[in-house]
C-alpha cells in the first residue's frame, strides 16, 4: 500500500482508516519520506482546540524553498517549473526551468536582504500574475520573511488596511498590469494606499507595462537593476516548522479583514500531499490552475504544492474572455495541459458562450478537471464534464478554505466515483463532523448540518495575525472542540459530502468571499446614506450577486436615484474593489430588525431571491410593517 499516492478506491479507504487510527504516524511517515528536513521533529503533533493551539512537527527545521526548488535541481533542473502564459497571446510564453527559478529566487532574496528585510519581517506583495509574483513569494520564504500577498484587484483603501494590519515594511508591485484590453495603473493604487501607511520604507517596482509612473525618491526602486546587481547564491534561512510562512487576508463578519497566518512545515507537507493525490500528478504532466496567486488557491496549488512535487505549473496573466472566449482552451491545447483547475463562475461564464469555442480546440491532453471556490451547480458540472472533459476526465470538486491551507474534501480521481455537486469524501487525515444547532454531532448518513472538523490537520491556519482571540471566537467557539468552517453541508446515503453554502455573513460572488460588513461600511460612508444591508441572491454566472437595501438620510440633495446608485457603487469600488459592486440597489424606508437591533437578513435574502410566499415568523420583528413595503418595491 502506498500511503503517499492513492491509486484506487480500496487503497483510499485503507489509507483513510490508517490516517484516522494514528494521525501522527500517518503524517510523520509522509513527512519523513517525501521532504528535506534540516532537523527532524521532536513531536509530531500537539494540540488543544480550546486555546486554540496546534503545532505540527515541533522542533523540526527546514526551508520550504529547498523543498520546492533546490532538491529538484539534480533530478529535473532543466524541466520547466513555471510556464508563464502572457495576457497577449502573441507575446511568447516563458518556460522557467527549475535551475532558472533557483537563480531568480536567490537573486530576488538577496535584493530583499540588501533592502533590509530580515527573517520575520512582513512583505506585502501587490503584483499581477507575472513570474515576479511567484518569485517574490519564494524569495520571501527563502529568507524567512513573511509574505502577505494582496490580490491586485483590491482598491487602495483595502490594500492600505492590509499593509497596516500586518505592519509590512516593504511593498512589491509593478508599474501596471494587463487584463484583456485594459491596462491597470497598479503603482498609482500603491501610491494612494501608502499615503495611509507611514511605516512602509521601501517599494520595489517590477516593469510590466512600461507606463510612465511616479517614483518616490526615498522610497521607490525599480526591481530589475537591483536584480541585475544581486549575488547569485543565497543560502536558505533555516526555519522552525512552526515559524510563520505567510499571512493571507480573508473576509469576515466584521469590517476588518482576517489575516490568516500559516506556518511552514505542516503547510508544506499537506499542500504537497494533497496536490499529488487530488490531481493524480505524474512527472510529465503540465498542470494549470487558473486562480490568481492573490488567493489561497494560488498559494497552495500554483506555487507551493506543485513546486514541492517538482511539477510544471502554468501561470496565466490574462482573463478567460480575451482575445475571445476560447482562450482557456487555446492554452490547454498549446501547452498540452493535463490537469485543469478553475472556478464554477468561470465555467458558467464560458458555458453561456458558443460551444464552438470549446470544440474548435484539441483538449485530448486533459486527464483531470478541478473546481474550487463555491458550490458547482449541476448544469455547470455537466457542461464541464461533457464538453471540456469529454466524459473522460474525472471532475474533482475540491472543498477547502483560506483557513484550511489545503483541500480537505475532494474525490481522488480514478479512485472515488464522482457525483455532480458533491465534493464527496474527506482527504486522508481529515475528520469532518456535521453539527446541529444545539451543538451535538449528527451521526449517520442522509443528514445535514454545520460543517466542522474535529481533529487538526497539518496545513490549518494557526491564528489570525495579531488577534488570537478573534481566531478562537470565529472558529473554535461555536462548537466545543471543533473547528467550525462557516459552511453548511449534507452527507448522503453513502457518506458523500455536498457543501450547501455559507451559514454566516459571508457571500461568495464569482468565487470571491465577500463579508457583508465591509461593503455596508463602504456604503454607509456615502453622505446621503443612513444605513444599509447587503444580501446575496442567485445569479446564473456569478453564483451569487449582491443586493443592497439602502436607507437614505432625510436630505433633499440626492433626488436622482440612478446617480446615487452609481455613486454608491463607485464608493464600494474605491473602498474594496470592483468585485464587491452591487447588482441591485433598493432604497427602503427601513430594515426589518429584531428587538435586539439585529437586521433580519433571512427576510431580506428571501425578498432579493423573489421567494416572498414563505417569509417565516416575522412577529418578533421590531417593525413588521416595513417588510410589506420592501416587498412591494422590490427590484
Ligand atoms: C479555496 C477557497 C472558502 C469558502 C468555503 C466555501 C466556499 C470553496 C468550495 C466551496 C462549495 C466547493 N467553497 N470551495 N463551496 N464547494 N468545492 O475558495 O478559499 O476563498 O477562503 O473560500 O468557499 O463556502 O467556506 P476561500
Amino acid at each position: 500500500m502506498s500511503t503517499y499516492h492513492i491509486k484506487h478506491l480500496e487503497e483510499y479507504f485503507q489509507v483513510y482508516r490508517k490516517s484516522i487510527r494514528n494521525p501522527e504516524l500517518f503524517w510523520s511517515e509522509i513527512a519523513e519520506e517525501h521532504f528535506v528536513w534540516r532537523k527532524k521533529w521532536d513531536t509530531v503533533l500537539e494540540w488543544d482546540f480550546t486555546k486554540p493551539e496546534v503545532k505540527w512537527f515541533e522542533g523540526a527545521q527546514l526551508n520550504i524553498t529547498e523543498n520546492c526548488i533546490d532538491r529538484h535541481l539534480r533530478v529535473r533542473g532543466d524541466k520547466t517549473a513555471i510556464l508563464f502564459e502572457p495576457n497577449d497571446p502573441s507575446e511568447e510564453a516563458q518556460h522557467i526551468t527549475y535551475k532558472q527559478l533557483h537563480e531568480r529566487v536567490c537573486k530576488f532574496a538577496n535584493v530583499l536582504k540588501e533592502q533590509g528585510i530580515e527573517k520575520g519581517d512582513r512583505v506585502c506583495i501587490y503584483l499581477p500574475m507575472i513570474p515576479e509574483l511567484a518569485i517574490a513569494v519564494l524569495a520571501c520564504a527563502r529568507i524567512g520573511a513573511i509574505h502577505s500577498v494582496v490580490f491586485a484587484g483590491f482598491s487602495a483603501t483595502a490594500l492600505a488596511t492590509r499593509i497596516n494590519d500586518c505592519d509590512a515594511k516593504m511593498v512589491i508591485t509593478s508599474d501596471g498590469s494587463y487584463r484583456g484590453t485594459k491596462t491597470i495603473d497598479l503603482k498609482g493604487i500603491v501610491d494612494e494606499a501608502l499615503e495611509q501607511c507611514p511605516r512602509v520604507q521601501t517599494v520595489l517596482v517590477a516593469k510590466r507595462v512600461n507606463s510612465k509612473i511616479n517614483m518616490h525618491p526615498d522610497r521607490d526602486q525599480w526591481l530589475q537593476p537591483l536584480l541585475d546587481n544581486a549575488y547569485l547564491d543565497c543560502d536558505p534561512e533555516i526555519m522552525d516548522a512552526e515559524d510563520p510562512l505567510f499571512i493571507l487576508y480573508t473576509s469576515g463578519s466584521t469590517g476588518k479583514p482576517k489575516g490568516m497566518m500559516h506556518t511552514t512545515g505542516g503547510y508544506m507537507v499537506y499542500t504537497a500531499y494533497s496536490f499529488k493525490n487530488v490531481f493524480q500528478y505524474q512527472e510529465e504532466d503540465v498542470y494549470w490552475c487558473t486562480a490568481d496567486i492573490g488567493w489561497i488557491t494560488g498559494h497552495s496549488y500554483i506555487v507551493y504544492g506543485p513546486l514541492a512535487n517538482g511539477a510544471t505549473t502554468v501561470m496565466f496573466e490574462g482573463i478567460p474572455s480575451y482575445p475571445d472566449f476560447g482562450r482557456f482552451w487555446d492554452i490547454v491545447q498549446k501547452h498540452k495541459v493535463t490537469q485543469f483547475y478553475t472556478a464554477p463562475t468561470a465555467i458558467r461564464a464560458l458555458a453561456k458562450e458558443n460551444l464552438d469555442y470549446v470544440t474548435n480546440h484539441d483538449l485530448s491532453s486533459l486527464k483531470v478537471l478541478g473546481t474550487v471556490g463555491e458550490p458547482i451547480n449541476e448544469e455547470a458540472w455537466h457542461w464541464y464534464n461533457d464538453h471540456v472533459g469529454q466524459k473522460k476526465c474525472p471532475i474533482v470538486d475540491t472543498w477547502w478554505q483560506t483557513e484550511t491551507g489545503g483541500i480537505l474534501i475532494s474525490p481522488i480521481p480514478f479512485a472515488t466515483p464522482t457525483k455532480p455537486t458533491y465534493a464527496t469524501l474527506p482527504m486522508p487525515g481529515i475528520q469532518p463532523a456535521l453539527m446541529d444547532e444545539e451543538g451535538q454531532e449528527i451521526m449517520g448518513n442522509q443528514v445535514d448540518g454545520r460543517l466542522c472538523i474535529k481533529f487538526p490537520w497539518p496545513s490549518m491556519a494557526r491564528t489570525i495575525w495579531g488577534n488570537h482571540e478573534r481566531y478562537r471566537d470565529t472558529y473554535f467557539s461555536a462548537f466545543k472542540n471543533q473547528y467550525f468552517t462557516g459552511d453548511g453541508a449534507l452527507r448522503d446515503e453513502v457518506g458523500y459530502y455536498r457543501i450547501t453554502g455559507r451559514v454566516d455573513d459571508v457571500i461568495i460572488v464569482s468565487g470571491h468571499n465577500l463579508g457583508t460588513a465591509p461593503i455596508e461600511d463602504a456604503i454607509n460612508e456615502h453622505p446621503a446614506v443612513a444605513e444599509s444591508a447587503i444580501v446575496g441572491f442567485p445569479h446564473d454566472v456569478k453564483g451569487n450577486a449582491l443586493y443592497g437595501y439602502v436607507i437614505l438620510k432625510e436630505t433633499g440633495e440626492y433626488r436622482d436615484r440612478n446617480n446615487l446608485s452609481k455613486e454608491i457603487n463607485q464608493q464600494i469600488t474605491e473602498r474594496i474593489g470592483p468585485i464587491a459592486k452591487l447588482d441591485k440597489i433598493q432604497f427602503v424606508p427601513g430594515l426589518p430588525k429584531t428587538r435586539s437591533g439585529k437586521i433580519m437578513r433571512r427576510i431580506l435574502r428571501k425578498i432579493a431571491s423573489k421567494e416572498t410566499e414563505n417569509l417565516g415568523d416575522t412577529s418578533t420583528l421590531l417593525n413588521p410593517e416595513v417588510v410589506q413595503q420592501i416587498i412591494d418595491e422590490a427590484l
